[in-house]
Parts: C-alpha cells; sequence; structure tokens
C-alpha cells in the first residue's frame, strides 16, 4: 500500500531487537514464534521502514560470548545494517535478565553485583557507541523491592545516584557524544521499581553532577500503569529540556504490562500525544516499545510494526487538521479571548504591579459564571478523529 502514511527516515521511527524479535513467551506460556538474529531482524524492520534499530548489550551479543564471538556478531550486524541502511540511535544494557540482578543492579544490597553493573554498563555503552548511539537508555527494571525490609529506598537513590555520577563521567572521560534517558516505570517485573514516573526521575535528574546530559525516554504504558496523563508527563519532560527519547506503545489502564501496538487502546490520548510532539517540534527518535500479539506469526510481526508507523502518520495528519479546522479554530479563539483589560498584572514581579493587583476589582460571580465550550470542542474532536470533519 502506497500512501501518505509510508514511513520514511525523517520520521526516525525505531524499533528495538527486543521488540519486533519478542517470541511471545509469558508467565504462562513458552514462546510461539522461532527467535530470529539480529541479522534478520535488521532485514525485517527494513522491509517494513523503520529508520533505526535499538538494542540491549545481550540481545546482540549473549551474556556468555566469548571477545571472539562478539567480534563476529558485532561484524555481522553491521554488515545487515550497511546492507539495509537502518542505523542505530540507542542503546541501553540488559541489568534484569540475570539471576545477579535479582535483587537490582546498580541498588543491589551486595556491593560486589553494583560493581558488576558498573562493568557491565561500560562495556554496553562502548558497544553501543561502536555501533553510532547517541542515546543511552537507563530503564531499572529490577532497581526496587517487593519488601521495604530488605532495603532502605533512600539507599537505593543514594547508589543509583552514585552509579549514573560516575558512568556519566566515564562517558565524558571517553571523549563520546552520548547522552543518557532515564526511563521510570512504577512496577513489573519488581514489585515496587524506585523513581516510578517520569516526574520523579525529573526531580532525581537535578540531583545529578551532570545533569546537562541526563534526560528521560517516558514509556506510553508506564504512566498508564501508574493511572497518569502521559501527555502531561511528556509536557513536563519537554518544558524542562528533557526529552531526550520517547517510548511508544500502548495498554489499558489497570492492566499488567501489556505493551501493545502504539494507539492500540487509547486512541484519543495518542493523538494528543502526536500533536504534542508535533506541534513543539520534537525532533528525537520515536521509538515503538512495544510487541505483537502473542497469537501472531512473523507476518503478523510485520503488521504490527506497520501499524505503530501508520497510526502515528494518521495522528499526525489528522493533528494538523485539527490545527486548520475551522471551528476548532474559532472556539479556541473564543476560549482564550483576552480583552486586555488585566494586562498591567502580567510579566514579572515588581512592587508596583503588587499594589495595583490588590487594589483592582474583579467580578467573582461573572468569572465563575462564565460557560467554556470544551464539550463541543472536544466532540469537534472526536468527529475529527472517527472521520467526520
Ligand atoms: C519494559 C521496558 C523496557 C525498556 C528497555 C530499554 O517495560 O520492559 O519498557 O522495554 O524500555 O529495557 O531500556
Ligand atoms: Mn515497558
Ligand atoms: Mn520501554
Amino acid at each position: 500500500m502506497s500512501d501518505n502514511y509510508e514511513p520514511q527516515a525523517e520520521h526516525k521511527f525505531t524499533f528495538g531487537l527486543w521488540t519486533v524479535g519478542n517470541i511471545g513467551r509469558d508467565p504462562f506460556g513458552s514462546p510461539v514464534r522461532r527467535q530470529l538474529s539480529p541479522v534478520e531482524i535488521v532485514h525485517l524492520l527494513a522491509e517494513v521502514g523503520a529508520y533505526g534499530v535499538n538494542f540491549h548489550d545481550n540481545d546482540l551479543v549473549p551474556i556468555d560470548a566469548t571477545p571472539a564471538d562478539r567480534d563476529q556478531i558485532v561484524a555481522d550486524f553491521r554488515a545487515a545494517l550497511e546492507d539495509t541502511g537502518l542505523v542505530v540511535p540507542m542503546a541501553t544494557t540488559n541489568l534484569f535478565g540475570d539471576p545477579a540482578f535479582k535483587d537490582g543492579a546498580f541498588t543491589s544490597n551486595d556491593h560486589k553485583v553494583r560493581a558488576y553493573a558498573l562493568q557491565k554498563t561500560m562495556q554496553a555503552i562502548d558497544l553501543g557507541v561502536e555501533l553510532g548511539a547517541k542515546t543511552y537508555v537507563f530503564w531499572g527494571g529490577r532497581e526496587g523491592t517487593e519488601t521495604d525490609a530488605s532495603k532502605d529506598p533512600a539507599d537505593g537513590l543514594r547508589r543509583f545516584r552514585e552509579a549514573l555520577n560516575f558512568l556519566c563521567e566515564y562517558v565524558i572521560d571517553q571523549g563520546y557524544d552520548l547522552v543518557f534517558a532515564l526511563e521510570a516505570k512504577p512496577n513489573e517485573p519488581r514489585g515496587d521499581i524506585f523513581l516510578p514516573t517520569t516526574g520523579a526521575m525529573l526531580g532525581f535528574i537535578e540531583t545529578l553532577d551532570q545533569s546537562n546530559m541526563v534526560g528521560v525516554n517516558p514509556e506510553v504504558a508506564h504512566e498508564y500503569m501508574a493511572g497518569l496523563n502521559f501527555v502531561h508527563a511528556v509536557a513536563q519532560a519537554w518544558e524542562a529540556g528533557k526529552l531526550f527519547h520517547i517510548d511508544l506503545n500502548d495498554q489499558a489502564f489497570g492492566r499488567y504490562d501489556q505493551d501493545f501496538r502504539f494507539g492500540a487502546v487509547n486512541l484519543k490520548s495518542a493523538f494528543f500525544l502526536v500533536k504534542f510532539l508535533e506541534d513543539v517540534g520534537y525532533g528525537g527518535n520515536r521509538h515503538f516499545d512495544a510487541h505483537a500479539y502473542r497469537s501472531e506469526d512473523y507476518e503478523g510481526v510485520k503488521d504490527f510494526a506497520r501499524g505503530c508507523m501508520r497510526t502515528y502518520l494518521i495522528l499526525k495528519e489528522k493533528s494538523l487538521q485539527w490545527n486548520e479546522d475551522p471551528e476548532i479554530k474559532a472556539l479556541l479563539e473564543e476560549i482564550n479571548a483576552d480583552d486586555g483589560s488585566t494586562d498591567a498584572f502580567k510579566g514579572p514581579y515588581s512592587a508596583d504591579k503588587v499594589a495595583a493587583l490588590k487594589d483592582a476589582k474583579f467580578d467573582r460571580v461573572a468569572l465563575g459564571a462564565r460557560g467554556l465550550p470544551y464539550e463541543r470542542l472536544d466532540q469537534l474532536t472526536i468527529e475529527l478523529l472517527l472521520g467526520l470533519r
């Protein structure tokens, strides 16, 4: 199918090796799809029109690979990238799969585990940079607790800070062109994960020595798991200059970590997200951290990947249409109308303003009585999304 919704490099649509490569194992059942090699995944992604491929160290190089195996795997992967034109914009470390990390990596109570996590991450950073990554994601899947008897959460935060400070200095020392993006999640696989929301991460980042090189990687499903409005989290990150990366997927509120195709569940929220990213001119990667239903074979996995990108592009078109819709524009003008009578109180603090503001007369009852046509605005949005406008 060739239409306006064909992905192009400029859209910066990326997938992880672990996303389209997901074999459909879940806590109740075994894999339903054969494990593809990284090279096969690169070709699959090229076929569906993706721009980039991201990976955890061990998605590419098994944790027990010999140095010779590593070099061969990296050479094959690099050749596949060259054949297809795919790039590697982001890389990350698997600090959750191995039993050594069962009580956390950077926040483990065992200092040997913490030291091993630092070593593994430095090697994974080297690997990511070698393949071109400019963003390095930290998702602390095991950094948390099931019982607070096990660990003082303040110690957890101090250890996490110490590790990130160390790794920032490592990147600077190596002269790497790399920034860090911290990804919050409230739970799963731990009972509780430290720094559970994007807002919590943003607060924590300001406590780091090199906070300028650390931003966030918010994920749709993770904020929904916490019952939050994802667009608001993204807006806070953007406004703080910290939206370094984004993980797009979907999920029903109140469920387990579903990782559905982007836009599959909460279409209206997905629309406002795309509209926000496009309106502000977000220039980073649009990474789909999701996987196909367990019911799919690899043709279905391609349908899944194409669907993520296609829905994004359709919503992008809808958001431009929303911005240009005369009735919507008129309503917005009406809502934001300003007769200028309070202009004197705008802008920064001054003693004169305080005096004038304290003297001013406001018709509180009239302010409260004014109707705001948000019902009409929202219905127009719905009709536009349903294709009636
Ligand atoms: C999850 C996370 C991960 C991370 C990935 C990159 O819920 O499992 O979203 O997919 O994004 O580990 O750091
Ligand atoms: Mn996730
Ligand atoms: Mn993610």
